[in-house]
This record gives structure tokens, sequence and C-alpha cells, in this order.
């Protein structure tokens, strides 16, 4: 009987008795029962009643509701200094956000707020944002830095990440995005820059081991698939896999160069064409879609969706969490939108921040799906079915986070 083989770890038991189960990749039929012990999930076994060989003393931590993996944001700016409150005003009198960036606003301007603020005031201002995401279910974060472009601050931001990861109870993957924008004293000399985030920042950051993934902004407003190729090389010569910003504002074939270079995800994506998506699909690379960053911007052009779908790539689903194109510090919500605005079905808006966003990080044996032996890292929600996660936008319906096997709200 499973029940015998439980009882050695007694103290330590806990279980959520007769909830539906989101188990990363579908909802089961039956209510399920999860008995949790030394921060994994022990059993797993259909029932929403408490077995009876288990006696009464089994401490029942939850009952009924909604059980999902820990939700995972694959793709967040986290860390920065200031606020762009001033050019959203811009924004609304119709200036658009290349026009921004032209003016040397926009990223930059986030830049210097960044490159001014100190390791604890970032750790400070961002602790509050991972917070939120955390009461909406987040338990594995990926943060970038990309706001430094230098070696000094990029490290900065670097280590404020991972020092996040430390104080709190949350998962947390860092990219190096040094090639994110052009910093002012290299103006005119593009590739000089490319050869400072090749040479010396990705080499030095490395070895202090502050990056597991290096990722690039490839766009008419950032860098050609040149410069993003040899930041690429230089991240495979240190065995890190990459990612791309790519095809967001225009068609550059970047998720073309993704593939070449197996890259875990390509992001954006909303003029990925025929030829990107085969060569996504042949690379292994998922594709990430930033719905947060296409209302933001009030974008029109929609993903490929059901080319991808049909292609059978895994989609993903984040934030984009900056403070410019998405400062939305809230997953749900990005389930909601992926449905509405880019026509996910809710098992898919799901499957993009537990599965697939866990493969978008290379965590795809630890991460984002529930079955026995593997982290006891969950969310318990007060809601019937997985899918009003994305149906309704509403806050405070979490009941239970639970990471590692400690309830941590
Ligand atoms: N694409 C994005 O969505 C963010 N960076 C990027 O390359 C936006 C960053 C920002 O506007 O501050
Ligand atoms: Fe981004």
């Amino acid at each position: 009987m499973a029940g015998t083989s439980i009882t050695q770890g007694q103290p330590q038991l806990q279980l959520w008795v007769g909830v539906t189960l989101f188990d990363g990749a579908h909802t089961h039929e039956e209510p399920m029962t999860l008995v949790v012990a030394d921060g994994r999930i022990k059993l797993l076994v259909p029932g929403h009643q408490q077995p009876a060989e288990w006696e009464n003393d089994w401490p029942v931590a939850g009952r009924g509701g909604v059980v999902t993996p820990g939700l995972i944001d694959c793709h967040t700016h986290l860390v920065f200094g200031g606020n762009r409150a001033s050019e959203f005003e811009k924004r609304l009198e119709g200036v658009s956000y290349a026009d921004i960036a032209a003016q040397g606003g926009g990223i930059l301007s986030t830049v210097n707020a960044t490159r001014a603020a100190s390791e604890d005031e970032l750790f400070a201002s961002a602790k509050p944002r991972l917070e939120a995401l955390m009461a909406d279910g987040v338990t594995t974060v990926e943060i970038k830095s990309g706001y430094g472009l230098s070696l000094e601050h990029e490290r900065k931001m670097l280590r404020v990440a991972r020092r996040l990861g430390q104080a709190l109870s949350v998962d947390v993957v860092t990219t190096f995005l040094g090639a994110h924008a052009l910093p002012p004293e290299y103006k005119g000399r593009a590739n000089d820059y490319i050869t400072l985030v090749c040479d010396e920042m990705i080499p030095a950051l490395a070895k202090e081991n502050l990056i597991d993934a290096v990722d690039v902004f490839c766009e008419n407003i950032a860098f050609t698939v040149e410069q993003c190729e040899r930041v690429f090389q230089t991240a495979h010569n240190h065995d890190l896999p990459v990612k791309g910003h790519v095809e967001q504002l225009s068609n550059q074939h970047g998720s073309e160069l993704c593939a070449r270079y197996k890259a875990l995800s390509v992001d954006h994506i909303e003029w990925l064409d025929d030829a990107g998506i085969q060569a996504i699909k042949q690379s292994g690379t998922v594709a990430t879609l930033l719905p947060g960053a296409f209302y933001t911007l009030r974008d029109t052009q929609v993903p490929p969706i059901e080319k991808l779908r049909k292609a059978g790539i895994p989609m993903a689903v984040a934030t984009d969490a900056n403070p410019g194109s998405s400062p939305i510090f809230q997953l749900t919500l990005m389930l909601n939108m992926a449905c509405t605005l880019f026509r996910l079905t809710p098992t898919e808006a799901l499957q993009g921040v537990t599965k697939n966003a866990a493969q978008a990080l290379g965590l795809s044996d630890s991460h984002g799906t529930l079955a026995e032996g593997r982290a006891a890292t969950f969310c318990h929600w007060q809601i019937d079915h997985p899918a009003e996660l994305a149906y309704s936008i509403q806050p405070n319906r979490l009941l239970q986070r639970v990471y590692n096997g400690e309830i941590t709200s």
C-alpha cells in the first residue's frame, strides 16, 4: 500500500487533499492528494478523501481548490534605477517608443538612473517588485542585466539579482544583457562596444559566477545580427546558453541566428516569419510571448500563434517587467493578456508560466512541473478550475505559496 511507505518521515509530512491539479502540462480529471515530505512531493495520488490508512493526525495543510506548480517568470528586467512615468506621458501625446529611444530617452534614461544608484539602492527598489511577483505565485524568476552597459554597472545589477535570490524564497536565474543598448560613451562605435562586451564583460562576469545565460537585443534600434552573433560566440566559449530579444519591432531574422546557437528561447517574436519558425523548431527553442510589452506599446502585430501551435513549438509567457515597455509586475495578468490579446488557450497560457517557462530557462529537469520526487514548490489557489487564473483579472486568490515544502504565504 502506498500509505505504508510514508510513515518514516511522519513529523515533516504535510497533505493537500482533494485538490484540482494542473501539473504544468495538463489538468487532472480526478481530485488529487499531494503528500509533501522533506521539501519534496512524496506522493501524488487520486482521491479527495484523506486515505483512511493514513489515520487522523496527518497534518492537512490544504483542502480543495487548485494546485499549480510555482509560477515561473522567465523574462524580466526587475533591477533598475528610477522610473519612466514621464516617458509614459510622452507616449500618450503620440511620441513612439522608437522615437523616444532615438532621442536618448527610453532605455538610456534608465541606464543613467541605474548607473547613479548604489547596489543597496537597486536592491531596495527591486525587492518590492519581486515581492509583488511572489505574492502572485512566482517561485522562479529570471532577472536580466542591461541597464548598466559597463563592466562595473552590469556587475552591480547582477549582484543585486543574486542577492535577491539569497534574501527571498524564490529561485533567481540571472541573464547578462550587455548588448541591450549602446551606451552614450560608445555613440557611433557599436562594434567597439560589442568588443567590450565580448572581451571584458562576459569573461569577468562569468568568472564571478554572475551569469546563467546571455541575451541580446537584436533590433534596428539596438544591435545587428552580426553583432549579436559575436556575443553568442563568446557566450558559447564560456559554456553559457543564449537567448534573444528578437523580431519585436521589425523582422531582423534574429530568430534564425538564435536557432543556430541553440538558444533556450526567442522572446517577443511579433514579426517572426515562416523561416524563423522552421529554424526554432529544429533547434528546440522556446517561443517566449510578452503580451505586457505588446499591450503597453499598443502593438498591433500579433505573434504567429497558430503557426507556432501547429509547429508544436513550446510557448512561454512572461511579464518582461521593465520600466519602459512593460511596467507590469503581475504574472497572472499575463495569463489573461496572452489569452485575450494572443488567443492562447488558458491551458497553453498556464503551460507558458510553468513547464515551458522552465524550459526557457534550461530548468526542465527540476522546475515547472509537479510529480512525485520533484520539489514541493507550488501554489494553492482559491479557485475551482485552473482556467480561472487566466479568465479573470483578480488579485489575492493565492491561498498558499509553497517553496521547497515551506509555506511562505
Ligand atoms: N525589449 C524590451 O522589452 C525591454 N528591453 C528590450 O530589449 C525594454 C526595456 C526598456 O524599455 O527599458
Ligand atoms: Fe525584455
